[in-house]
């Protein structure tokens, strides 16, 4: 009978496939209301001479059935880590998740570098209203209604009174009004024309500069503008500075650089002459003074402003100014 059991148990481990179905098994014959705990129990409803004998078989079996059980488990256990590490392995084969960062702008990239050089020449940076009074944009820099340097610049009218701002020039009277001479700042932003073609687009950046003290000249006006361009394009880049007109500046002067692309040769860009305009500039006109509560008497200066695009479109050759505004992400990973 005690040999029945054994075999009972061997057939039931054999078709054991789990650890809980080992722990069933192993409550079955061993647990305090198993087959084993029952027949020791059994063994006080035996004859007493029996019982040592009978008592050594079921330790026996006991035994057997606990060395059974012990290593069925442990096999069941490496069985399963050897699942486990099968299905958490890691495929260094699989390619990786991508990121793709975003990166600068161009012309932020550009507006930085520009207000990086003024900056170490000890200017600093200012702003002004994108929205902005007809006064601070034309009467205050001397263009009155009805003067025709108005039709140099295609305004947006917001009303009678109040415009898109179309250059950055107004922020110069607006910091002169707030503070005394002297004053060396630039002032880069956002102005809007209603203009559109490869080289004009509604809205672009300018870049305002203004310096004004006692004894401020036209040498200093060449100087801190021939400094900038070399360090912009390059030492040996020549600068030419050109006579204009410009109603808040009186002498104006428009400012070329010898083309980058052709060397001065003359190309498509440079449209033969050798020389690309970079920007506007003169020596403030004594009436914005006047108008700001300067001296004209006791102090000069100087102002300059420039296109961020155009600067932009000579460093990195591009020859259509709408790319940088039509968020193709094929043109903006280039820089
Ligand atoms: C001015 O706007 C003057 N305020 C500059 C100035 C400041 C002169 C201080 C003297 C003293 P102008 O209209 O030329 O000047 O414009 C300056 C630059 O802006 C141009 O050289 C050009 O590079 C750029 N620009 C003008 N219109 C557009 C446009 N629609 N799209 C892109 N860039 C433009």
């Amino acid at each position: 009978m005690i040999e029945d059991l054994k075999k009972t148990f061997l057939d039931e481990l054999e078709s054991v496939k789990s650890l809980a179905d080992l722990s069933n098994l192993k409550v079955k014959y061993l647990g305090r209301k198993g087959i084993i705990t029952a027949e020791l129990k059994s063994l006080s409803s035996i004859p007493p001479d029996e019982r040592p004998l009978h008592g050594k078989k079921i330790n026996d079996i006991k035994q057997f059935i606990e060395e059974k059980l012990d290593s069925r488990e442990s096999q069941l256990k490496k069985e399963e880590l050897g699942r486990q590490l099968l299905s958490d392995s890691l495929d260094i084969t699989l390619s990786g998740k991508f990121t793709t960062f975003g990166r600068e702008h161009p012309i932020n990239k550009i507006l930085s570098e520009i207000t990086d050089i003024f900056v170490r020449m000890g200017f600093s940076v200012e702003e002004g209203p994108e929205v902005e009074l007809d006064y601070y944009n034309f009467e205050a820099l001397n263009i009155p209604k009805d003067h025709p340097a108005r039709d140099m610049q295609d305004t947006f009218y917001i009303s009678d009174d109040i415009v898109l701002r179309t250059h950055t020039s107004p922020v110069q009277v607006r910091v002169m009004e707030k503070r005394k001479p002297p004053v060396r700042f630039i002032a880069p932003g956002k102005v809007y024309r209603c203009d559109a073609d490869i080289t004009h687009t509604p809205m672009f950046h300018q870049i305002e500069g203004l310096m004004v003290d006692k004894g401020i000249t036209f040498s200093n006006l060449k100087g801190v503008l021939e400094a900038f361009l070399h360090r912009m394009f390059g030492a040996d880049t020549p600068v030419r500075f050109r006579p204009s007109f410009f109603p808040f500046t009186e002498p104006s002067a428009e400012v070329d650089i010898g083309c980058i692309l052709c060397n001065g040769a003359g190309c498509r860009v440079c449209k033969g002459s050798g020389w690309l305009e970079i920007l506007g500039a003169g020596m403030v006109n004594p009436r914005v003074f006047e108008n700001v509560g300067y001296d004209p008497e006791e102090y000069s200066g100087f102002a300059f402003g420039m296109g961020i695009e155009r600067i932009a479109m000579l460093k990195y050759s591009i020859d259509d100014i709408r790319l940088f505004f039509e968020n193709d992400i094929r043109f903006l990973r280039q820089f």
